[in-house]
């Protein structure tokens, strides 16, 4: 969201469900989107962000645009029936789309190995007839280049491709979810040592790209946004009660 340029006042705000936010707090953290930015939103339906990615690039396609849509998901969410709709549709049409999941091992609260047979997710593209690519999602060079091939080979009309990133969710499922009781904590350790935030930082200083100053004045910059736009939030409206049935496709 905020590399598409979506400010943290409106999302923070929606959020706390307030006026004020993207979805003028009727969306929650699951739903933020902002089309004028190309952000269709996020899904609070596992996979089904897939087949819309899909949808959306046709829509591309007939407009003659030559943007790209990116669909990005979990491991879970690629044993869901509208992966596996979705990237079909995308590589019988060639359609200009990248399919990213984040394998970060667990669904919700189940380990890889309990719902997947496969090592790779990214073995599943073949047989759909398109690359699948894996890279290690710590390594933000790394992403960077196969996310620029893919996106490349998608605007040539060469068809989609499916990247898994391979990471680790640092946290719980949700807020209050210790991990203890599914493995989670045991893994995390071993993750955490690798924080892009934290190496890629390192990278920087060590190619000279950046100083340590820049990178110590970059984090008090954001953490003054992130506090400005709490506050707004606080601050905000509730939505007002006559609004509940508006913006919305269906009611009682
Ligand atoms: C269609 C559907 N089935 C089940 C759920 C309940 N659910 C929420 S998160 C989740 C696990 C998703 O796993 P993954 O795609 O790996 O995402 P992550 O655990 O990394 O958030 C499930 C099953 C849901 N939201 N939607």
């Amino acid at each position: 969201m905020i590399a598409k340029g979506l400010q943290y006042e409106g999302m923070f705000a929606e959020l706390y469900a307030r006026a004020t936010g993207y979805c003028k707090g009727k969306g929650g953290s699951m739903h933020i989107a902002d089309q004028d930015l190309g952000v269709l939103g996020a899904n609070g339906i596992v996979g089904g962000g897939i087949p819309i990615a899909a949808g959306a690039a046709l829509g591309l396609r007939l407009k003659g645009e030559k943007h790209v849509a990116v669909s990005f998901f979990g491991d879970g969410a690629s044993n869901e029936g509208a992966f596996h709709e979705g990237i079909n549709i995308a590589a019988t049409w060639k359609l200009p789309a990248v399919f990213v999941c984040e394998n970060n091992g667990f669904a919700e609260s189940t380990p890889r190995a309990d719902h997947q047979a496969v090592q790779d997710i990214a073995d599943r593209a073949k047989a759909y007839g398109m690359p699948g690519i894996v890279v290690d999602g710590m390594e933000p060079q790394a992403v960077y280049e196969v996310a620029g091939e893919a996106i490349a080979r998608a605007r040539k009309g060469e068809g989609p491709t499916l990247i898994e990133a391979k990471t680790m969710r640092f946290l719980g499922h949700y807020v209050g979810d210790p991990g203890t009781a599914y493995g989670h904590d045991k893994e995390v350790g071993k993750w955490l040592k690798r924080d892009p935030i934290i190496t890629f930082a390192e990278v920087l200083v060590k190619k000279k790209w950046l100083g340590k100053k820049s990178i110590d004045a970059i984090h008090a910059k954001v953490n003054e946004e992130m506090e400005e736009a709490i506050e707004f939030a606080r601050k905000s409206p509730e939505p007002e009660l006559g609004d509940a049935m508006t913006d919305i496709y269906a009611s009682v």
